[in-house]
């Protein structure tokens, strides 16, 4: 009985994390990575992350089975050096989005042999959510 009092309590608190029967509280779009220079294993990756839900949402990182490892970036410029430094966390306020996207933010990935699409790449957050996304090729010659 107790047993069953506990699952119940769980389904509920299921239910209500990710809020059954309603949008989404997490979004991603424009998911893409780009294309490997040839001879290079190491890439970047942008998407756009909106937050429906009435918290703010961290997004703490990200992996996938087809790298070595993964890490958040932004872009820094110091006088006329333009770098990059790494980010431990991107905090998105309810209702907002986050842009990760050539110049800015964006996934530095590590040790990729395979570039295929759809390109696996679990999204993590702080409160343990993982959100599994399909990112798309992203042309290194736009034009052709
Ligand atoms: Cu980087």
């Amino acid at each position: 009985m107790r047993q069953t009092l506990a699952r119940v309590t769980l389904l509920l608190a299921a239910c209500s994390l990710f809020a059954c029967g309603q949008p989404d509280p997490i979004s991603v779009s424009d998911a893409r990575i780009r294309e490997l220079v040839p001879g290079r294993t190491t890439t970047a990756a942008y998407f756009s992350l909106r937050n429906h839900s009435g918290a703010p949402l961290t997004l703490t990182g990200a992996e996938s089975a087809r790298t070595s490892s993964i890490e958040m970036h932004t872009m820094v410029t110091s006088g006329d050096r333009v770098g990059m430094r790494r980010v431990p966390e991107v905090v998105v306020e309810p209702g907002a989005s986050a842009d990760f996207a050539p110049g800015g933010l964006h996934l530095m990935v590590f040790g990729v042999e395979d570039l295929q699409a759809p390109f696996p790449i679990t999204l993590i957050f702080a409160d343990g959510t993982r959100l599994p996304v399909d990112f798309t090729i992203l042309s290194l010659n736009p034009g052709s």
